[in-house]
């Protein structure tokens, strides 16, 4: 990539470093951005040597300006990582990720890498096969917080010039944890690709990509991606024997059985299942 040389070893912030992604991809993420700036509100246990950290509170935009000052680039995995009560996602997804972009337009930050979640299209089908300008069907208000995100940041892109990723993540770690996660899991390594992907192709403007790996059950059309170069090394299958022996210790979900998002589906739900998801 051209411009890869341009931007390499300018600072690039990670917001939500000590949360369970950023605890996963830093040491990767270290290796190819030696201008690596760490962020959350408490620093992350077990920092290494030569790893930089600034603490910084989402909601509190002077601590953000100081996080963002002269800042290249930023991945955004800063938030509430899953459903909670409203005042919880207002203040960490809703007010955090708008003073996440607000900061970052005033600081002059050229490129948004935003950790958005399968939880903002959950309640899709797992019979159907999604691209990523489908409709947004969150799941949860978790994943109401994530399509803002989304909405966020193509009103960055468009009005401002910010070059926006949206990563639509599914679930990230070594092995896929259930038979739902066959077809949602994304190794480290190629959520990595993607971060690297929004963070240096030189033809980014605003894009949503699927944060998954190379599964043969998955339900999400990643071709955006994959036209930029994406190329996922993971595959769920080569797990499946240790999804399934997992997935016989969970009782059935019978509304969340049949979507996408799962238990974060059947959370609170009282409608007919008739009625759900398109
Ligand atoms: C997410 O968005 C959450 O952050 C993660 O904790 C998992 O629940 C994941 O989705 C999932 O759907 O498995």
């Amino acid at each position: 990539m051209a411009e890869r040389d341009d931007h390499v070893n300018r600072k690039i912030v990670l917001t939500g470093a000590a949360g369970g992604i950023g605890t996963m991809t830093r040491p990767l993420l270290a290796r190819l951005y030696p201008g690596l700036v760490l962020s959350d509100r408490v620093a992350p246990e077990a920092l290494q040597p030569g790893e930089r950290f600034t603490a910084a509170d989402l909601t509190r935009p002077d601590e953000v300006a100081v996080l963002l000052e002269g800042a290249h680039s930023v991945i955004h995995l800063g938030g509430h990582s899953v459903e909670g009560t409203w005042e919880q996602i207002l203040q960490a997804n809703i007010i955090g990720c708008h003073t996440l972009f607000e900061a970052a337009r005033q600081a002059g930050v050229q490129r948004i890498v935003f950790a958005s979640s399968n939880h903002a299209v959950g309640f899709y089908l797992r019979r159907r096969k999604i691209r990523t300008d489908v409709t947004v069907r969150p799941d949860s208000r978790y994943g109401v917080s994530k399509a803002f995100g989304e909405a966020l940041g193509a009103l960055y892109a468009d009005k401002h010039g910010i070059a926006v990723t949206c990563l639509r993540i599914g679930n990230v770690g070594p092995v896929p944890l259930d038979v739902r996660r066959l077809s949602i899991w994304i190794s480290p390594e190629d959520l990595v690709q993607l971060f690297q992907i929004g963070l240096e192709h030189p033809d980014i403007r605003f894009e949503i990509f699927y944060g998954a790996s190379d599964n043969e059950a998955s339900w999400w059309d990643n071709s955006v991606a994959r036209k930029l170069g994406y190329r996922p090394t993971g595959k769920a299958e080569d797990h499946r024997a240790h999804a399934e022996a997992e997935q016989r210790k969970i009782g059935p979900d019978p509304v969340g059985d049949l979507f996408q998002g799962g238990a974060f589906c059947s959370a609170e739900f009282t409608n007919d299942v008739k009625r759900a998801g398109p």
